[in-house]
């Protein structure tokens, strides 16, 4: 996509899948990426992977939790040089911890889920929204999912931040009309990332069995539609898309061999 060569994408929850490809494939339609996670290791790893694929591309790599205002601040105060001039953000970093009926519920869940898909989203948000007024455009694409659309049984949590995700991005959307700023949001159903598996505790059988008897999308076949958000005319905007792996209508209804 030739409209991407040369913006600076900052993607958060870049170590591992979505966010992962993401980087990877803006990185390949010739825009620099800033990449952010908690686990600096694996951004290492994806920087070098980037720079040797795409070697005309800049990549930075920031350690960055997203619940943490002040990291958040910081982080996205000392990216170097033009890259500082974000035209993209990829609110990507999320997580569901369990599925539990509200009664069950843990403190933890409620804690982090809330902090990490509401409170870091608004947070990273809040930061690049100020440079993107500064600078008179950019665009933000949030992932949100269908669990966003319809509350299921025991996904209270979750499904509340992702509806959360939706109304924030109708706000910021009606917000930043006059600036422009696009705001897209992409509502991903079943994809195969490290998503279950952090769900679940780390229980690789339980994860396993989400996907069981139909075949989940993969973390590319979201960031083909992030990309494809990215890189429309500046006179026209994706809004909404809804990503469903095929035998799949719903959160809750999926076609199993
Ligand atoms: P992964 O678990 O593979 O990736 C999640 C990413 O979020 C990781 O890079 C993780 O990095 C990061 N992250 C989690 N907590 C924080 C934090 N506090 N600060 C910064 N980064 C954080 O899952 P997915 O790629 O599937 O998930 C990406 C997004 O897509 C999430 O918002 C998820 O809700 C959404 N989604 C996923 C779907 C699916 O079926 N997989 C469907 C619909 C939406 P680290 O641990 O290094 O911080
Ligand atoms: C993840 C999709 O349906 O497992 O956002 O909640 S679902």
């Amino acid at each position: 996509f030739a409209r991407l060569q040369g913006k600076n994408v900052l993607v958060t929850g870049a170590s591992s899948g979505i966010g992962e490809a993401c980087a990877c494939q803006f990185a390949a339609s010739g825009a620099n990426v800033i990449i952010t996670a908690r686990r600096l290791d694996r951004l290492e790893t994806l920087r070098a992977k980037i720079q040797s694929t795409w070697p005309g591309v800049q990549v930075h790599a920031a350690e960055m939790d997203v619940r943490n205002n002040e990291d958040v601040e910081r982080v996205i105060a000392n990216i170097p040089g033009e890259l500082a001039e974000i035209d993209i953000l990829v609110n990507n970093a999320g997580l569901a911890m369990g599925v539990d009926p509200v009664s069950d519920i843990s403190n933890d869940a409620i804690d982090t889920v809330i902090d990490t898909n509401i409170k870091g989203l608004l947070y990273v948000s809040r930061a690049v929204v100020r440079i993107m007024k500064r600078r008179g455009s950019g665009h933000i694409i949030m992932m949100g999912s269908i669990a966003g659309m319809t509350g299921y049984v025991n996904g209270s949590i979750y499904c509340a931040t992702k509806s959360a995700v939706h109304s924030i991005s109708e706000s910021l959307r009606a917000e930043t009309i006059s600036i422009p700023i696009k705001v897209t949001e992409i509502k991903p159903g079943m994809v195969e990332t490290e998503f279950s598996v952090v769900r679940y505790h780390g229980d690789k059988d339980k994860a396993d069995n989400v996907y069981r008897g139909i075949e989940p999308m993969t973390a590319s076949d979201v960031a083909e539609s992030v990309v494809f958000a990215a890189s429309r005319h500046p006179r026209c905007v994706v809004s909404e898309v809804v990503l469903l792996a095929t035998g799949q209508a719903s959160a809750t209804l999926a076609h199993r061999e």
